[in-house]
């Protein structure tokens, strides 16, 4: 096998101040932050699909970057070429995991037996190449948004057969996954949504998804599945109203069914402003509820309406995810570049450069919100703002211990009472910024 990016080496941790574009700037791998080495803090994954895959078609024009690697696309000659491609990447950058689709593996054949012997095949190569650099799989998941027959959904489908292939890539996707030693599984309902309720049996799709995602759990549990399985909340696109519209509503349904004794979620940044939430709101979300699983690492832009999967690059929004990471005690799973080089960033050191910027980002953001961790006042403010529920009639309340009347008569007790203290929300902005630019 021969190199694929000649011209670049090794990615080097430089320092701040280098002006080398193929180098870190920020992350350095091995340094320590609270205790914890960076990598061990920040265990990043690529995606095989758009760093590997997506070479800048959209709607209105085709591919500006080539991503044949030297081999004619849709063969297994490619889907083995983007195997090297991969683990070179993944090597030059230190990244340590990658997470898959199973079509973004191998081309789809038009019998789903055949695509599942290429499967078969290509991980059997890509075993080799783990072996070989140490590299591990973060999660796989199905493609059941692409191919046509998913149309009107892949759980949420109208057709009892189209459910039955939903069905069958889901178990091959899971073989898959385990066979490569994946940590987790991810269920993203691209489709799993509607247009309208004219058309729509809401109540039969809801209870159709929970009952794959219980077949899932079943027979992944059976072939020694031991990860998380995740849900992937997103409000809308492609379809008008999807299903797993945010991590709230995510979690009600996996409780609604039972299912969230296996499920945690994977939070992606740009669902999230999707939803008209921030990403650190649905992180929150998440491990208020001991959901916190993994993280799709990458940014919207705010004035654009769509799933834009840009790199990283706000240091506020990374500081603000990392601080809620280290404060939910770190992620079961991962920091995945859900996220892909813009259209005219065509080149291959485009794509280093990418995840440069994405992985240095999120390295500020851990050592920014380690600062402020340490710094103590914006935990301190939030704990003193709420003391009146450490005592007295507060603590009663916290305990359960009070009734509606009891409180009705202190309050009457009372006869009127002072306003809550100052939210004093610019003074801890103004700290945070004291913080991260002293
Ligand atoms: C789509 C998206 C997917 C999932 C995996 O918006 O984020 O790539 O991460 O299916
Ligand atoms: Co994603």
């Amino acid at each position: 096998m021969s190199e694929i990016f000649k011209n670049i080496g090794e990615i080097k941790y430089e320092g701040a101040s280098s002006k080398n574009p193929l180098a870190f700037k920020f992350y350095d791998a091995e340094k320590t932050v609270l205790g914890k080495k960076m990598k061990e803090h920040l265990p990043f994954a690529m995606a095989w699909w758009h760093n590997l895959g997506a070479a800048g078609t959209d709607m209105f024009g085709r591919d500006t970057a080539d991503k044949s690697f030297g081999k004619e696309k849709g063969t297994m000659e490619h889907a083995y070429a983007k195997v090297d491609a991969g683990f070179e990447f993944m090597k030059k950058l230190g990244i340590e995991y990658f997470c898959f689709h199973d079509v973004d593996l191998v081309p789809e054949a038009e019998d789903i037996k055949e695509t599942n012997r290429r499967l078969d095949e290509i991980s059997d190569y890509i075993l080799v190449k783990m072996k070989e650099t140490g590299i591990k799989c973060l999660w796989g998941t199905a493609n059941m948004f692409s191919n046509p027959r998913f149309m009107n959904g892949a759980g949420s489908t109208n057709s009892a057969e189209v459910f039955c292939f939903a069905a069958a890539q889901i178990k091959k996707a899971l073989d898959i996954t385990v066979k490569l030693g994946g940590k987790g599984y991810v269920f993203w309902g691209g489709r799993e949504g509607y247009e309208t309720l004219l058309n729509t049996d809401m109540k039969l799709e809801l209870d159709n998804i929970a009952r794959l995602m219980k077949m899932a759990v079943t027979y992944g549990r059976s072939i020694g599945f031991t990860g998380d399985f995740y849900i992937e909340p997103k409000p809308k696109e492609p379809m008008k109203h999807q299903y797993d519209f945010d991590a709230a509503t995510a979690i009600g349904f996996l409780r609604q069914y039972g299912l969230d004794k296996d499920f945690k979620m994977n939070i992606e940044a740009n669902h999230a402003t999707l939803a008209g939430h921030t990403f650190r709101h649905e992180l929150r979300t998440s491990a208020i509820n001991g959901m916190l699983g993994s993280i799709d690492a990458n940014q919207g832009d705010l004035l654009l309406g769509w799933d834009t999967d840009e790199f990283p690059w706000d240091v506020y929004e990374t500081t603000m995810c990392m601080y809620e990471v280290i404060k939910a005690g770190g992620l079961t799973g991962g920091f995945n570049f859900d996220a892909k080089t813009r259209r005219p960033s065509n080149t291959y050191e485009d794509m280093f450069e990418a995840f440069i910027l994405g992985m240095d980002a999120f390295a500020l953001g851990l050592i920014n919100a380690a600062k402020i961790i340490e710094d103590g006042r914006i935990d301190e403010f939030v704990k003193n703002k709420y003391a009146s529920f450490n005592e007295g009639i507060g603590k009663k309340i916290t305990k359960g211990e009070a009734s509606l009347e009891e409180l009705s008569s202190y309050a009457e007790s009372l006869g009127k009472t002072e306003i809550p203290c100052s939210g004093k929300q610019e003074r801890l902005q103004s700290i945070v910024n004291s913080i991260l630019f002293n």
